[in-house]
């Protein structure tokens, strides 16, 4: 195809996109890198995103049935209080399923805007709630959340609230947290609020089951960054030659997922040779796990007020209220 060799970039092959291209180099980066990693976000592609749901339905995975059991219980109180011609602004809304629970109880928001990169999860969403919430105007926004935000000019300045469920933040380092917080701030001030849904730290073992079902779901979804690997780059990877762990990291307070090498193996991709040693990982992922104090340390540090918390009886789950001042 192309001489392979470590310094020559993979050349644009015709009906490559930009996506394609940004994925081929992030997997050379982090596959040459002394420690091997790949960015989680590459693990959600359309059977990856099919994957994790099912994953959001397994009994050991707590976290999305909690949430949603939190924001059914106080969904008066986060809601409540909303001033007239306020929008909704969801970073990351996918499917939207928790959202409905928060509209139901918002009669007098005057927009929801939805971000996602997925199209397919927005125009879903759109039609499932317009028919709901018939006079709600929905503005759904194609892209990366972590981006400023543009309002259409007739939402522009008008207050703002921010939904931010599913633990997301927990998939970033502390300073990406912090730079991510501070992005929404920016978005929604002034006078913004931010709802955010943070997993709690627990005992290891409710957590390891949480991120390696007996099922082998997590398994699936994590070897499912290989499996995508060869169908859009491959073939490449032996997927008996790598397996699933869930790693808790202490000192990190995370769930770490790897992709372990079961053997001394040498994998040919994207014009590379990556050698692998038994035993060496691929890091696909980090779930951190806070404490209640400890993310509205967080919060603060990123210029938000933290304000009322809500949890469930057996504190595996928080829901954040942050202020702007
Ligand atoms: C979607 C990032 C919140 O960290 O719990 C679930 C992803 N990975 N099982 C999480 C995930 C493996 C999930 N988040």
């Amino acid at each position: 195809m192309w001489p392979a060799g470590k310094h020559l970039a993979r050349p644009v092959v015709a009906g490559d996109t930009e996506e394609d291209e940004a994925f081929a180099a992030a997997i050379v980066d982090g596959l040459s890198a002394p420690t091997k990693s790949l960015p989680c976000r590459y693990l959600y592609d359309e059977r990856g995103s099919l994957l994790f749901e099912k994953i959001t339905a397994l009994p050991e995975y707590y976290p999305t049935r909690t949430e949603t059991a939190i924001l059914k219980a106080h969904v008066g109180e986060i809601a409540g209080g909303l001033g007239k011609g306020e929008v909704l602004v969801e970073f990351g809304s996918g499917s939207s399923r928790k959202t409905e629970i928060l509209l139901g109880a918002m009669p007098n928001l005057v927009a929801y805007v939805p971000i996602d990169v997925s199209e397919n999860a927005l125009e879903d969403a759109q039609r499932r709630l317009s028919k709901r919430f018939p006079n709600l105007d929905i503005r759904p926004v194609h892209g990366d959340f972590s981006q400023a935000l543009r309002l259409p000019a007739h939402l522009r300045f008008s207050r703002k609230i921010g939904f931010f469920p599913g633990s997301t933040i927990g998939n970033l380092e502390e300073g990406e947290a912090r730079a991510l917080l501070e992005s929404f701030r920016n978005s929604l001030s002034p006078g913004g609020r931010l709802v955010a849904g943070v997993d709690l730290l627990k005992d290891e073992k409710t957590l390891k089951l949480a991120y390696d079902d007996p099922a082998g779901v997590t398994a699936a979804f994590n070897l499912n960054m290989l499996e995508r690997i060869n169908r859009e780059f491959g073939p490449a990877f032996e997927l008996d030659g790598f397996s699933h762990e869930a790693r808790f990291n202490k000192e990190k307070s995370r769930i770490e997922m790897h992709l372990v090498s079961g053997r001394d193996q040498v994998v040919d991709l994207l014009g590379h040779q990556f050698a692998f040693h038994r035993g060496e990982t691929i890091h696909t992922e980090n779930s951190h796990k806070y404490t209640v104090d400890g993310f509205r340390a967080l919060a603060r540090l990123a210029g938000w007020t933290p304000n009322r918390v809500w949890t469930d009886a057996n504190k595996l789950f928080s829901i954040h209220e942050l202020t702007d001042r």
